[in-house]
């Protein structure tokens, strides 16, 4: 790897949503020592960085993203000893950690709230956002309106998410510099950078209705930057869902908000109708998903950094909404190589290694996700037939993702000895971690050697980005091209066979394939067929 290229832009980032990793007290919870015992497993695999979703101390509204105390862990995840163990296994095995930053909002548990909420003259009023009328109307992202009356003293507080999440009020100072107190806290401790929860709201400005990317988002990332990251080698990662890619560009060039990348969700949008919402369903067409890639590549050839996913704790599981359950080993290996061999950093969600898939739970109970609960409640009293919100919340719901991880065929999947929080995928039977360690062509060592290969070459780094196939409705044909190293990469993104003019490539060597492949002027590709080229250039000027 060249010297110049930032170490945070070739490295695989793997997120664990610990409810769901690995439960090792038997209580049907992930936890803390139940990753701390996987941690060979994720090194073997090839990851360098976790991605740890929150296990702060929490009353569990939004699964941890409400949280009541930033500086003690949840006990149901374990003890305060058990993070900083973990920060410490990690580290040993040669990884780094991200922790979850939300500081949009904190729990209504919070003891800033409980204070705020108590008088108009707390120390802590100002620390929320506090009116006498709901105004602006502003909808919920959870459902609902986003302003909740509170007797106490009579007024509404905004909340952007659950009601049990009340929004911080970042205009104010003395909450700020005590956030920053908080984060150094964790960096003290050894942490290598947070994942940013919707952090373009903290700029916001309510009175005025303007919510992502506010007229102070730059001003205090900025502060945070200066008294949080300034002089520490980080990966910083920013949830950022409600801004412009473009914009997400000039953010990450800027070296002094701290911001290293972002997530962006303009290709996680093709699904919905327009407008309408995420549980809106329009039919998925894969020319859409790489139309917007290819453009999002493009947005950042010349400055700022992206992270590229598919799948979160947020998102339904990649191979059940782009590729096919009927070819599910080799649309889910189709999908990693289209994915990430682009310009970006990767992250896996945990259990893509084995393309896991969605959930459709047929009563309402075993959902989970407040998310879905409430959207439910608010489509029934809309007058929604039944079966049709059902289908929206087959297709979208966040509980497709939170699934206990799939390790074995034991009972419970290997992941607990008793019932978990939420019910394991009935098809763990067949589809585990075990079978897939068994199955030399499977998604997982597949998946392995695609990170082995996308971390062995600078090209895909800082080689260019150059689509072959660009009208295309089929296929995602790419090169990656700097001094040394072109790289090809051929996916077909159907369940159709199709061909393709590669004969320009034919002195390309193969790196890694699910399906024979002859570079020719009509190359056959099978549904979801996938594979990658090399070609060395060995110039002797
Ligand atoms: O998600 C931000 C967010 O906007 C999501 O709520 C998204 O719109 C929704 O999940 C789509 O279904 C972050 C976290 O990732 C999420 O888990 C939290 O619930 C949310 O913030 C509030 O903290
Ligand atoms: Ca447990």
């Amino acid at each position: 790897m060249e010297k110049n290229i930032m170490w945070w832009k070739n490295v695989l980032v793997y997120q664990i949503y610990p409810l769901s990793f690995k439960d090792s007290n038997q209580d049907g919870i992930g936890d803390i020592p139940g990753i701390i015992s996987k941690l060979p497993y994720l090194k073997d695999f090839g990851v360098d960085v976790i991605w740890l979703s929150p296990v702060y101390e929490s009353p569990m509204d939004d699964n941890g993203y409400d949280i009541s105390n930033y500086q003690a862990i949840n006990p149901i995840f374990g003890r305060n000893e058990d993070i900083d163990e973990l920060i410490n296994q990690v580290h040993k095995a040669g990884m780094k950690i991200i922790m979850d930053l939300v500081v949009n909002h904190t729990s209504d548990q919070h003891h800033w709230f409980l204070e705020s909420k108590k008088s108009i003259d707390s120390k802590y009023r100002d620390y929320y956002i506090w009116k006498s009328k709901p105004e602006p109307a502003i909808t919920s992202i959870f459902s609902g309106p986003a302003w909740t009356y509170d007797e106490a003293t009579n007024q509404y507080y905004f909340h952007l998410f659950s009601k049990r999440q009340p929004d911080l009020n970042w205009q104010n100072k003395n909450l700020r510099f005590e956030i920053y107190q908080m984060m150094n806290y964790w960096l003290d401790k050894g942490i290598d950078g947070f994942r940013m929860d919707v952090i373009e709201l903290i700029g916001k400005d309510v009175h005025k209705g303007i919510l992502a990317d506010g007229p102070y988002l730059e001003t205090y990332l900025n502060e945070m930057y200066e008294n949080c990251f300034k002089g520490r080698d980080l990966i910083n990662v920013g949830e950022m869902g409600g801004i412009s890619v473009e914009r997400a560009k000039e953010l990450t060039s800027n070296p002094k908000l701290g911001l290293h990348m972002t997530f962006q969700f303009s290709h996680l949008g093709i699904d919905e109708v327009p407008g309408l919402g995420k549980w809106a369903l329009k039919p998925y067409e894969p020319y859409s998903l790489k139309e917007i890639l290819i453009q999002n590549n493009h947005i950042f050839e010349d400055g700022g950094w992206n992270a590229l996913f598919l799948s979160n704790h947020d998102q339904v599981r990649q191979v059940s909404r782009f590729g096919s359950l009927k070819y599910r080993t080799k649309s889910a290996q189709m999908l990693s190589t289209m994915l990430y061999l682009q310009r970006g950093t990767p992250y896996l969600y945990m259990g893509e290694e084995l393309g896991m898939t969605g959930i459709k739970f047929n009563e309402m109970n075993d959902y989970k996700d407040i998310e879905t609960i409430n959207y439910y409640k608010d489509a029934k009293t809309k007058g929604i037939k039944h079966e049709d919100i059902m289908e929206s919340i087959h297709h979208k719901s966040r509980d497709n993702s939170r699934t206990p991880f799939q390790w074995s065929d034991e009972p419970y999947a290997g992941f607990s000895t008793v019932k978990p929080w939420l019910a394991v995928n009935p098809n763990y039977k067949e589809l585990n971690l075990e079978n897939e360690l068994k199955d030399e062509q499977s998604v997982y060592h597949y998946t392995k050697k695609l990170f082995q290969i996308r971390k062995a070459y600078d090209v895909f780094v800082n080689g260019a980005f150059i689509p072959i196939d660009e009208t295309s409705k089929d296929t995602f044909i790419y090169l990656r091209s700097n001094s040394q190293h072109q790289i090809l990469v051929v996916t077909n993104m159907t369940d159709k066979d199709v061909t393709s003019n590669l004969s320009q490539f034919k002195d390309f060597k193969v790196l890694l394939e699910n399906e024979a492949t002859i570079l020719s002027k009509e190359t056959k590709l099978k549904p979801y067929h996938a594979a990658i080229f090399i070609k060395e250039l060995t110039y002797d000027n």
